[in-house]
């Protein structure tokens, strides 16, 4: 009896084993498929020249087999160059990414296709105003559609993977090009056309795509746990317009013109791209000056495209009262970046005090 059972058992597994292999295929077919939704605005990703761009639905039938690895579903919120993209389409976009994490719980997270020109801009507008613990990606290429050796599809098939992987929970919102993922306060497009152009040149890249898996360096920013919400630095549903805020470049033999003009066509914060760390021209002081009597709120910032201007709060505090601006630093924030988390603070209050709490070192 004994005998007969020890021989019958490798029998039993031999039948095992025949049950799944014949299963297996079946019981992977019926594995729910990461759900990644991806909203396309244009940009050279799309661009087929001549003024032709393709559609997001395009771009994602232009990755073959995507479809038995990830459940992905599409939308065309614009087609342009990314220099056309204004704040109105920023809110919408924060508005929308914003319902599509509350009104879909399978999703993974969003991808993103923007022209790289500006895409620094709305990724860091999206990571101040998206408040969920899963990931927004932000891709695009540098090369057309047409172009040879177009990198978009790779590009939005590895952001893709990103936006489907659990490792990318609590990062934000992020840029992927050419294999590096990026952290939206810290990348800057640093070339006009190479592949590599971006960099984030005080941090460095967050992670890479290998091709079997994804390779990060540095841990997740927001501690999410396995909650999936999280309240944003600002709640798109509180803020209305967003009030004018403008660049100035500074640079040898700068007088108070643009300074002047800007006060007076309404600007309430200024960024300056200072020369070094936080230095002007004295035609320029002058004039800032005088907008910060006038109530504006000036951040400094460098044109040199790395490195910290200090927020140095006591000092650009100690003269403060109501009515009055200031001048603050912008820290590691660019004048492109620092004028974007100026207009969302301004939105909020008037108050420098506040101000300079949101451009503190996170
Ligand atoms: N460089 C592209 C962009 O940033 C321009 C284009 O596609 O037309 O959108």
């Amino acid at each position: 009896m004994l005998l007969l059972r020890w021989n019958l058992m490798p029998v039993r597994h031999l039948c095992l084993l025949a049950c799944l292999l014949y299963i297996a295929p079946e019981l992977s077919a019926q594995r729910p498929r990461p759900a990644v939704h991806v909203i396309a605005t244009g940009g050279t990703i799309s661009n087929l020249g001549s003024g032709a761009r393709r559609t997001g639905e395009e771009l994602i039938r232009g990755i073959p087999g995507l479809d038995t690895t990830f459940a992905v579903t599409v939308e065309q919120f614009s087609n342009v160059a990314s220099g056309s993209i204004t704040t109105e389409h920023w809110m919408a976009l924060a508005r929308r990414i914003d319902e599509l994490f509350r009104t879909r719980p399978d999703l993974r997270g969003v991808v993103v296709t923007h022209g790289t020109d500006t895409m620094e801009e709305t990724a860091f507008f999206l990571d101040l105003t998206v408040g969920s613990c899963r990931p927004v990606v932000l891709t695009g290429a540098m090369r057309r559609a047409v172009d040879i050796g177009a990198e978009g599809p790779a590009n939005l098939y590895n952001s893709i993977r990103l936006a489907a992987s659990p490792s990318a929970r609590g990062r934000g919102t992020m840029v992927l090009l050419n294999d590096e993922i990026h952290a939206a306060r810290f990348v800057t497009k640093a070339n006009t056309s190479r592949l590599d152009a971006f960099a984030s040149p005080d941090a460095g890249p967050l992670g890479v795509t290998d091709p079997d898996t994804l390779v990060f360096h540095q841990p997740p920013s927001r501690s999410c746990g396995t909650r999936t919400a999280q309240a944003p630095t600002f709640d798109m549903k509180s803020v209305g317009t967003l009030p004018r805020a403008d660049i100035v470049y500074s640079y040898i033999g700068a007088d108070s013109v643009t300074v002047n003009a800007l006060v007076n066509a309404g600007a309430r914060g200024l960024v300056l791209a200072s020369v070094g760390r936080g230095g002007m021209t004295p035609g320029q002081a002058a004039a800032v000056r005088r907008g910060v009597d006038r109530g504006v709120l000036v951040i400094m910032s460098s044109r040199t495209g790395s490195g910290r201007v200090p927020l140095n709060e006591q000092e650009g505090l100690k003269d403060w009262s109501p009515g009055r601006g200031a001048i603050l630093g912008a820290e590691d924030l660019n004048p492109q970046k620092a004028r974007i988390l100026l207009m969302l603070a301004l939105a909020r209050t008037q108050d420098p005090r506040e101000i300079a709490r949101y451009f503190r070192r996170p």
